[in-house]
């Protein structure tokens, strides 16, 4: 791993442990294939159970539930070593575990958690999670029209969700909606259930290899069962991004690592003028950017994930290392495609598919300025957001 500060001796010998398995589970499992299934569009279902024992999925949970019960810095170690493959398998396990586990996990019943997590953490089951809608996803309260009506027992659910991450392959799908008093209600909807349909988004040129729905719900009926008991308010949802963005934070480090190691290696065997292209000082300033940036996002995100594990960690810190790590990662597999000249213009090499996929990090989970705004809020008590 990319380590320029011997970050790693901060860690555990097990947290090492987790991150080499990973590793190496993924350079033989997906490493060879990703660039078929990105042109191809196809998300590699496939290696979902093997994610599942591998402990990928919800692996910050509790071993009760049939999840790894890891500690942060080793569940961002996955995500890490997930994303330095591509953007689209980190997203399939930040969702899996982070916004379909998560809210089950925060607030659900213990009937749902003993009935869920255990097959959502092997992969035996796949969600997805339903906030965001075709009006806007920056202002999720706001811009929320689905609807929850309560009808008896049950509850009619109607609206429809706007790019949702492994809409068309899950079995159950988390939906917010709101029910007759606005109250931000989550559910758990098993999309076999009449009236729920997830079309596929297609032309993509981003996160090609992860699957992306509109989730559309007519009068799907279900049990109040399946609600949520513990949710209420918007503030569910948005605890659940922010364990997402936690991973995310760790995730694009990965893809920082790839492009930059593509990168270098590339400078050192290009001859122009009769020397390596790595003995211009106009290279060497990009790929000392990428180091210094990695570096230092290295060292935000071990930080991070010590004040989750204390139970110190403010969403608006997660805010703080999402915008920045996703940012500098982006500009990192820009700079990277420039050092590669044509040839990085093809997906022979890594630098364009992560930088193609990070242009979606970048907005998704918060758009960059979103995350902006909530700083911005937190620091001068001043709302720019409204
Ligand atoms: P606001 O007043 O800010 O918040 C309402 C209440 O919630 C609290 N809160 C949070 N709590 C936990 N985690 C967070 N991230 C939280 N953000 C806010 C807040 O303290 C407040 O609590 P209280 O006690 O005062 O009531 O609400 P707002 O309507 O002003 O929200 C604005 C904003 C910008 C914060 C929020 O809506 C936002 O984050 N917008 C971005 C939406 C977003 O990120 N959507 C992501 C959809 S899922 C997705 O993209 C999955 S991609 C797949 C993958 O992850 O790989
Ligand atoms: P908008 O909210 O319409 O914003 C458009 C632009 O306006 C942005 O640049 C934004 O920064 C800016 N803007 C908005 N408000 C302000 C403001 N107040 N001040 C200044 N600028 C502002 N959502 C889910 O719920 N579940 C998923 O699984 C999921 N997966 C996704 C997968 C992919 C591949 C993608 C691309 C998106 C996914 N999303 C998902 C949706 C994602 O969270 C939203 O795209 C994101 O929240 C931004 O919403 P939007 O695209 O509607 O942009």
């Amino acid at each position: 791993m990319l380590d320029y500060y011997q970050a790693m001796e901060l860690f555990s010998p097990e947290e090492r442990q987790i991150q080499a398995a990973a590793r190496k589970f993924l350079d033989a499992e997906a490493m060879p294939h990703i660039r078929e299934w990105w042109e191809e569009g196809t998300f590699p279902r496939r290696l979902i159970r093997a994610f599942g024992e591998m402990g990928f999925l919800g692996s910050n949970l509790p071993e009760e539930y049939g999840a790894a019960g890891v500690s942060n810095n080793a569940y961002g170690l996955i995500m890490y070593e997930l994303e330095r493959v591509d953007s689209g398998l980190r997203s399939f396990a930040s969702v899996q575990g982070a916004l379909v586990m998560y809210p089950i996990y925060a607030y659900g019943s213990e009937e749902q958690k003993r009935e869920y997590l255990p097959k959502l953490a092997a992969g035996e089951m796949v969600g997805s999670f339903g906030l965001t809608e075709p009006d806007g996803g920056s202002d999720p309260g706001g811009n929320m029209k689905t609807k929850a009506v309560r009808d008896g027992d049950y509850y009619v659910l109607n609206g429809t969700k706007m790019w949702i991450t492994n809409g068309s392959i899950s079995q159950i799908a988390i939906i917010w909606a709101k029910d007759e008093e606005d109250k931000i209600l989550g559910f758990i909807v098993p999309t076999d259930t009449p009236g729920f349909s997830a079309p596929e988004i297609h032309h993509k040129m981003s996160l090609r290899a992860s699957v992306t729905s509109e989730l559309v719900l007519e009068d799907v009926r279900i049990h109040k069962d399946y609600l949520l008991p513990k949710s209420g308010s918007l503030k569910a949802p948005l605890s659940c991004l922010t364990q997402a963005r936690y991973g995310i934070a760790w995730g694009a480090l990965g893809a920082l690592e790839a492009v930059y190691s593509e990168a270098l290696d590339f400078a050192q065997s290009r001859i122009t003028f009769g020397r390596p292209i790595a003995a211009r000082q106009l290279i060497q300033d990009k790929l000392v950017y990428m180091l210094s940036e990695h570096t230092k996002g290295l060292l935000l995100v071990w930080k991070l994930g010590n004040m989750k594990d204390a139970g110190t960690l403010k969403h608006t810190h997660v805010s703080l290392a999402k915008r920045n790590n996703v940012r500098v990662a982006l500009v990192s597999a820009r700079l990277a495609r420039e050092i590669l000249g044509a040839n990085g213009i093809t997906t022979e090499y890594h630098a364009i598919r992560h930088m193609l996929n990070l242009e979606t990090v970048d907005t998704y989970e918060g758009t960059h300025d979103i995350h902006t705004l909530i700083l911005g809020r937190d620091i001068t008590g001043e709302n720019a957001l409204t």
